[in-house]
């Protein structure tokens, strides 16, 4: 038993992009207890390889990427031999509880942890099996939330998010004081249905949150799955009232949440062991809602693949952001966890400490990151640009992502129009073309009207140098799309 370490309250939630925390930019959400956190903390921006609930999850229990832990789509197991989150600070000494959300194969109470509440299984032979599990219907959408699960005899009934953080409030009082605690409190906040209780849950009508700067009415070509669920949750093409609605109801699960955050913390602080604990709060992945024509996860763009992470307490510098500058995943974050608080990290895990970062040491401590989604989709990126390949439909893109953090201005379309400017045909002189630009567009075939933004020598250079980055990770993680794989 190691007495004198750390604490740990570790908060994940569902389907929460980064840029929806007001202090660290959008003025458009109220999140107060976030802000605190963040202003007392450090704030990450991981990637998850694959931005899906349970691949997403993998990464942090982990320390590997999702193709190579085993998980990487839902009903994957990770791989049996690999040393999980609790089961590696189990053995160093720690008391550990989770709360909420699994949704990877086994059962977290034969996974190191000593107790569990309201979990949600997936695994019909592990679900029932030590009476704590949901017992709704979790994929049938009527549910809005109202989750029932035993705790003991008692039956809880009532919003997931209430349940799950009074769970972690009733273990903050019970928590064993001759041993470090940590406690996994997985909220199914704000994953959809966006069903905050009220007064959440109208918050937002009154001043609804504006589209954001990259909306648009419809993704500009077929990225090889845009049917999966999470698209289907909005009419095509987007409206933008829709959309502004989906967003309000969005930003009120999330300050909803953000409430009950708080009062966790605040609990915390009432007992007097929040000197002493390490706060981390961060989400399984990303979410479009309406950016470029998407409403769900399954993308690489930033906004989908990324996620938001705050360490704060003991030893921890306040107020500093490295969301820019320091490329990291999700698979990270056990060595930076178990570095920052001087355990053994387990030698299953395959990530790279960010600790010299979260100390100010270092900007990053990765100069390329990369990521997958199925087949559909692979993402390379460096300190500036970002290639993302669409196997499936043989398209890429390519952003700048200093200039362009919103991921509107794809370096090649203009070159693309040029070479496809070139190969059609004048059109009749009779052809009305006012209106559109592109291709087709009388005036563009006669005076190429695009301006691209890099000579194509230099986009040449960004593309293969990203390719061959991407290359060298898909042989590294045997990606069964990979070139010699
Ligand atoms: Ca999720």
């Amino acid at each position: 038993m190691k007495k004198g370490k750390p604490n740990i309250l570790l908060f994940i939630m569902d389907d929460q992009t980064p840029g929806t925390i007001n202090y660290l930019g959008n003025k458009h959400i109220s999140t107060p207890n976030l802000d605190k956190l963040a202003k007392d903390g450090v704030y990450f921006r991981p990637y998850t390889t694959v931005p899906v609930c349970t691949p997403g999850r993998a990464e942090l229990l982990t320390g590997r990427t999702a193709f190579r832990n085993g998980c990487r789509w839902f009903n994957e197991p990770i791989h049996p031999e690999i040393t999980l989150l609790p089961q590696a600070l189990n053995k160093e000494g720690y008391y550990c509880c989770h709360i909420g959300k699994w949704h990877n194969d086994r059962h977290p109470l034969d996974l190191g942890n000593k107790e569990a509440h309201g979990v949600f299984a997936v695994q019909p032979e592990v679900n029932g099996k030590y009476g704590c599990e949901i017992k709704n219907d979790f994929y049938n959408d009527d549910h809005r939330h109202i989750f029932t699960y035993m705790d003991g005899d008692e039956e809880c009934t009532g919003h997931n998010t209430e349940l799950l953080c009074s769970d972690a409030i009733k273990f903050i009082d019970r928590a064993p004081e001759d041993q470090p605690w940590f406690c996994y409190v997985a909220l199914h906040s704000p994953h959809d249905p966006r069903t905050a209780p009220e007064p959440w849950a109208g918050m937002y009508d009154d001043m609804m949150p504006p589209l954001p700067e990259n909306f648009m009415p419809e993704h500009p070509f077929n990225n090889g799955d845009m049917m999966v669920r999470d698209e289907r949750l909005a009419g095509f093409p987007r409206k933008q009232d829709e959309i502004r609605r989906h967003r309000a109801d969005y930003y009120a699960m999330i300050s909803h949440h953000d409430h009950w955050i708080g009062r966790v913390i605040r609990h915390l602080e009432t007992t007097g062991q929040k000197e002493n604990t390490i706060i981390i709060f961060t989400s399984d992945h990303g979410l479009a809602v309406g950016s470029h024509g998407l409403m769900g996860k399954e993308n690489l763009y930033e906004h989908s693949a990324r996620v938001p992470l705050i360490f704060s307490g003991p030893g921890i510098d306040k107020n500093k952001r490295y969301d820019k500058e320091c490329l990291c995943g999700h698979y990270d974050f056990i060595p930076t966890l178990f570095e920052l608080i001087g355990l053994e990290v387990p030698v299953s895990s395959e990530g790279i400490s960010y600790l010299d970062v979260l100390k100010g040491v270092n900007k990053t401590v990765r100069e390329t990151i990369c990521a997958g989604y199925r087949r559909c989709m692979r993402m390379a990126r460096d300190e500036r640009y970002k290639l993302i390949h669409y196997p499936l439909v043989d398209r890429y893109q390519l952003f700048d992502l200093i200039k362009d953090p919103e991921e509107t201005n794809d370096l090649l379309i203009s070159w693309r129009r040029i070479e496809e400017v070139r190969c059609t045909p004048p059109l009749p002189e009779d052809n009305d073309s006012e209106g559109t630009i592109g291709i087709g567009n009388k005036e563009s075939v006669h005076n190429i009207p695009y301006i691209p933004a890099l000579p194509i020598n230099e986009v040449d250079s960004i593309v293969l140098r990203l390719q061959s980055t991407l290359s060298e990770w898909q042989n590294e993680m045997n990606d069964p799309i990979g070139k010699n794989n």
